[in-house]
């Protein structure tokens, strides 16, 4: 039986307001439907953003280590409830269980971190030039704030808007995917039941074809972020430009792992297997390509397809499969037509390259792991995201040529190198143009207490997370307050 999913407006679970519903499938299994959810339309926005627009002076003037204790509550409903969350996030995603509890795990991490923001949220204190007179800078939230998440991290990615957003005195209307909406669903409820006043978090289902412009443009909204497609992402910068609206967008990768000569192979190739198929290849930061030195490219490529064709692909819920299904069938036809195309651009196709119908695969999105070997770095399967168990090789002659090619796409989120020189990968840390960078680790796995995003076409604005140039500076404005207790007219600048 289907679960049923409600928008969650004022405080109120509801139906859209034209009844509408639509369906999310498991991914594993097309014939189980996980969750109805209602097809909202721009009339259930108006009423969300309306009911977050009056919540927000409230919650604006409750003091932030109060709003902390809510997600504090949160956090510890949400770490006992890590385990069945993660079984909806493997049903509706499809990704494996311990994936979906990391999934959570990230949730679980943001919420208790951003708690604790709401005592820090710090600002500056600065000496004046004038006697008698204090200057300092604070925080100040902006108000409503428009979120719309994407479907490969469905409780994480929510947790990474929401939270910050609600800590800094704002308030929220999320617009989960249409393909993962209980788990998104069942955040909201958490965050909702732990003691949110109606209308500070409102939470509305549908199609962004259908609701996307109408939040993103609304009168009433002053925050937009935005986790998706490039595509999206940039008429969401052109509308928010427009607008003068803050905006935050992360748009996605194509992330070079690189392997030097003298790297650790069985630590490479782990790291690769790992950035590459994990999570069926469908992160922003999935490894998906991955440069290495000519002189170990043989003995690493050939490594490296011996493992992927040993990866076990099946339904997430099953404790032996290490790659489970992509998300829909439409990704699916996607990621094979990117298959084709790497052939025909005449790149060598070492392992995969079909679906994976045997059995009961048959009855789910499933891909075998995809390796082609002797990329050029021009060809569009070493350009453009994928977003599926496809890795492309490409021969390096040395570091400069690596970092190069590692640099030479349009995004910049993530990137990896594998050398035991603490020269060579000090270099790569300072070249690599990318927001992340790891030192012989694979391009995925980022922690919440640093900033996320990346640098060109990955993404516009704040970074999400934690630290500086996190999330905070996205869902803060700066407010500089001047205070002048000498009682006379006091001029800066003017010497007399
Ligand atoms: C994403 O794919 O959009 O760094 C997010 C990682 C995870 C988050 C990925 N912590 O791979």
């Amino acid at each position: 039986m289907a679960e049923q999913a409600l928008n969650l407006i004022n405080g109120v679970w509801k139906r859209a307001a034209s009844g509408e519903t639509l369906t999310s499938m498991n991914p594993a299994d097309i014939d189980e439907s996980v969750a109805t959810a209602p097809s909202s339309s721009a009339k259930d926005v108006d009423e969300a953003v309306a009911a977050a627009r009056a919540a927000w002076l409230a919650w604006r003037a409750t003091p932030a280590p109060k709003r902390g204790e809510i997600l504090f509550r949160a956090a510890e409903r949400l770490a006992r409830e890590k385990e069945s969350l993660a079984v909806v996030v493997t049903r509706e995603m499809g990704k494996v269980l311990p994936e979906a509890r990391g999934d959570v795990q990230e949730a679980i991490d943001m919420t208790y971190y951003m708690a604790g923001e709401g005592r820090r949220l710090s600002g500056e204190t600065v000496p004046s030039e004038l006697p008698d007179k204090d200057a300092k800078s604070v925080r100040v939230p902006l108000g409503v704030c428009a979120q719309i998440t994407p479907w490969n991290f469905p409780v994480a990615i929510p947790s990474w808007k929401i939270v910050p957003a609600l800590i800094a005195g704002n308030t929220v209307v999320l617009k989960p995917s249409a393909v993962t909406p209980l788990c998104a669903t069942r955040f909201v409820q958490i965050l909702h039941e732990a003691g949110l006043p109606p209308g500070v978090l409102n939470l509305v289902h549908g199609h962004g074809e259908e609701i996307g412009e109408a939040l993103v443009s609304h009168a009433g909204v002053a925050v937009v972020s935005f986790t998706g497609s490039s595509a999206v992402g940039e008429r969401i910068e052109a509308l928010c430009g427009r607008l003068h609206r803050a905006v935050c967008t992360e748009t996605g990768g194509k992330n070079p792992l690189i392997v030097m000569d003298d790297a650790d192979l069985d630590l490479a190739i782990e790291g690769a297997l790992w950035g590459g198929f994990g999570t069926s290849g469908q992160r922003c930061t999935a490894a998906s390509r991955v440069i290495v030195h000519h002189a170990v490219y043989d003995a690493f490529t050939a490594r490296f397809v011996e493992a992927a064709k040993k990866l076990r692909v099946g339904p997430g819920l099953e404790p032996a499969t290490d790659v489970g299904p992509v998300i829909n069938a439409a990704q699916k036809q996607k990621v094979l037509d990117y298959i084709e195309i790497g052939k025909k651009e005449g790149a060598k196709l070492l392992c995969g390259g079909r679906a994976a119908t045997a059995g009961k695969l048959a009855n789910g999105h499933f891909i075998a792991p995809t390796v082609f070997g002797d990329v050029a770095s021009t060809m569009r399967i070493a350009q453009e995201e994928i977003f599926g168990p496809v890795v492309s090789v490409i021969k390096a002659r040395d570091l400069a040529h690596a970092i190069e090619i590692a640099n030479g796409v349009a995004y910049g989120l993530s990137a990896a190198i594998y050398s035991r020189d603490v020269n060579k990968t000090a270099v790569a840390e300072r070249d690599l143009d990318t927001g992340i960078v790891y030192i012989n680790a694979s391009t995925i796995g980022a922690e919440i207490q640093l900033p996320f995003g990346g640098t060109k076409r990955t993404g516009l604005g704040p970074r999400e997370a934690g630290g500086r140039g996190g999330a905070l500076d996205l869902y803060t404005k700066w407010k500089v307050i001047y205070r002048d207790y000498s009682g006379k007219l006091q001029k800066a600048q003017i010497q007399e």
